[in-house]
């Protein structure tokens, strides 16, 4: 049995750059956050809650997907394998996926650290003989990956539509790194979540219990513990609409209040009713998803959808 190694790579951003990106967006007119802030360590556990709810289906649908497509995936790939995923979140669709096509080596990429460096300590002890190089970054920028795995034939794994918080053309320049990351003849396993009836997406974006709103709503926590920020939750509410022209879910937070926030010592005026954006999640036809691949240079091997066309995973070649 081939002997494991656990060997931990970090480009995390510095923080003046990530203070600056902050307060750009939120000097901005309208103001954001980009959404990437939500994955404090209590942001990762609420995303987690939002995965089990009813409204919820993308997490579900996808994993059963995976679990019914999987052997099929490992046919087509082969062997001598570097598994490369772009975000960390919960192992479970990870597991899988090792299960399935049992490659030499792993890459996940995060940029919260210590959530990644804990699941794949976790994966690193269940899976004694795999290789395993977490890498801390910010996945949406270029990455050289770990020189270790140049030998090994490298397998992106984007799940869970997460591609959907790309602006379009930023999306194809995302994949276009990644196409640049795997190389010639690599692949890509990537989860779309498909355009449909706009209540569903409603009410998987406004749950009845609020977990989706607490999740939102983190964002200012993270920003206060990070950045020395003065956010007043219980100031802002939750929301979230579908928007037809995009064809995106948006969500905000919206001021209840004119109020003044400082942030890593900067003042930041808010109006009563103005909202913040934090997430665009874009929703695909298989078309408009295939052409964005194509514009970077990724060619479709498969496409498995769910027996309503609410999601679907693709198998991409980078050509
Ligand atoms: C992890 C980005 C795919 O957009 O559906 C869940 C995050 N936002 N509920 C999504 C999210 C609100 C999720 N992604």
């Amino acid at each position: 049995m081939q002997q494991g190694e656990f060997n931990f790579f970090c480009h995390e951003p510095n923080k003046a750059d990530v203070v600056s990106e902050v307060l750009t967006g939120l000097n901005s007119n309208p103001k954001f956050i980009a959404p990437k802030f939500f994955y404090d360590q209590r942001g990762s556990e609420l995303f987690e809650a939002i995965t089990e709810l009813d409204e919820y289906y993308p997490t579900r649908t996808e994993m059963r997907l995976l679990g019914k497509h999987l052997p099929e995936v490992a046919g087509l790939l082969g062997k001598n394998l570097c598994v490369v995923e772009y975000g960390s979140g919960s192992s479970m669709k990870i597991r899988k996926l090792l299960e399935a096509v049992s490659p030499e080596a792993y890459v996940p990429i995060d940029i919260s650290q210590a959530h990644l460096v804990e699941n794949a300590q976790v994966l690193f002890r269940d899976y004694p003989s795999l290789r395993i190089y977490p890498v801390c970054a910010d996945f949406s920028q270029p990455l050289q990956l770990p020189a270790v795995t140049q030998d090994l034939r490298k397998v992106g794994f984007f799940p869970g539509s997460s591609i959907g918080n790309f602006e379009p053309g930023d999306a194809s320049g995302f994949l276009g790194t990644v196409r640049d990351e795997v190389g010639i003849g690599g692949a890509l396993l990537i989860g779309v979540d498909r355009k449909k009836n706009v209540d569903i997406l409603h009410d998987a974006y406004n749950d009845r219990r609020g977990i989706t709103a607490a999740f939102n709503l983190n964002v200012l926590s993270h920003l206060n513990e990070r950045f020395d920020a003065t956010f007043d939750l219980a100031a802002f509410s939750h929301q979230a609409r579908y928007n037809e022209q995009a064809g995106c879910m948006q969500m905000f937070l919206r001021s209840c209040r004119d109020q003044v926030a400082h942030v890593a010592g900067s003042e930041v005026t808010f109006c009563l009713d103005e909202e913040v954006h934090t997430e665009n999640s874009y929703k695909f036809h298989p078309d408009e998803f295939l052409a964005i691949a194509g514009d970077a240079g990724f060619a479709a091997l498969r496409m498995w959808s769910d027996e309503q066309d609410w999601f679907s995973l693709f198998l991409l070649e980078a050509v």
